[in-house]
């Protein structure tokens, strides 16, 4: 029997369109059967460029919902490592200072993976390397109240700051960028990462390309 190595699920979307907790669900619920060392979550933000070298003011300037604030290379190189076999060390991201922190995140190679992020679906570099690939098509409306609450609790952020990054990038960049992506989808799930059928669905074609 030909066993595939390792099963690699894309999710993208919309910011706080659901992404973490569809990803954080079925790992949570997959991690009983496999073990918890054979599923892992990967998240894109982690491979947000090291902007160490620039200033906090420039820093602030970046255009983070732009394909090329995010290091898919690296991450593609990462990936095509964890399929081989290879341990990889993945980046930490500090979303206070905006760029890289020094120390990274080592991760065995895995059965399954779980990769999730905004822009994953507009590079075929990535797209190539998914077994599947999911769309989580929540309203925006919804999406940017749960950011606004998100960031202020979560990220060090200013209520007024959040809404002025979603005016100025996150929604142009959403309409750019993320939405048309949606056509390499394989799976489009509505409204958000509670969905329970998409969630087992997805569980059930990962649990099935293992038995390959
Ligand atoms: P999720 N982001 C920041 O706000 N600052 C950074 O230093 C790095 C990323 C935001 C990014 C994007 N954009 O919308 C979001 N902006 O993180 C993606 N503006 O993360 O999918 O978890 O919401
Ligand atoms: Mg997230």
């Amino acid at each position: 029997m030909n066993s595939q190595q390792c099963v690699i699920i894309g999710i993208a979307g919309a910011s706080a369109s659901g992404k973490s907790l569809i990803a954080q669900t079925i790992f949570e619920e997959l991690k009983r059967d496999l073990g918890t060392d054979q599923i892992g979550v990967i998240n894109e933000d982690a491979y947000y460029r090291d902007q160490s070298h620039m200033t906090m003011e420039d820093r602030v300037k970046t255009n983070y919902d732009h394909p090329k604030a995010l290091d898919h290379q690296l991450l593609a190189e990462h990936l095509k490592q964890l399929k081989k076999g290879e341990q990889v060390n993945i980046p930490c991201y500090s979303y206070k200072e905006h760029t890289r922190m020094t120390k990274t995140l080592d991760m065995q190679p895995k059965k399954v993976i779980i990769l999730e992020g905004i822009l994953l679906l507009t590079d075929p570099k990535l797209r190539e390397l998914m077994d599947a690939s999911v769309f989580m098509d929540t309203p925006l409306d919804i999406c940017f109240l749960r950011r606004l609450t998100r960031d202020v609790a979560e990220r060090g952020r200013t209520m007024e700051s959040v809404i002025s990054q979603y005016k100025a990038t996150v929604r142009p960049m959403f309409l750019q960028f993320i939405e048309p992506s949606k056509q390499h989808a394989d799976i489009i799930v509505p409204r958000g990462g509670k969905n329970r059928i998409a969630t087992d669905i997805l569980k059930a074609r990962i649990q099935h390309l293992l038995a390959r």
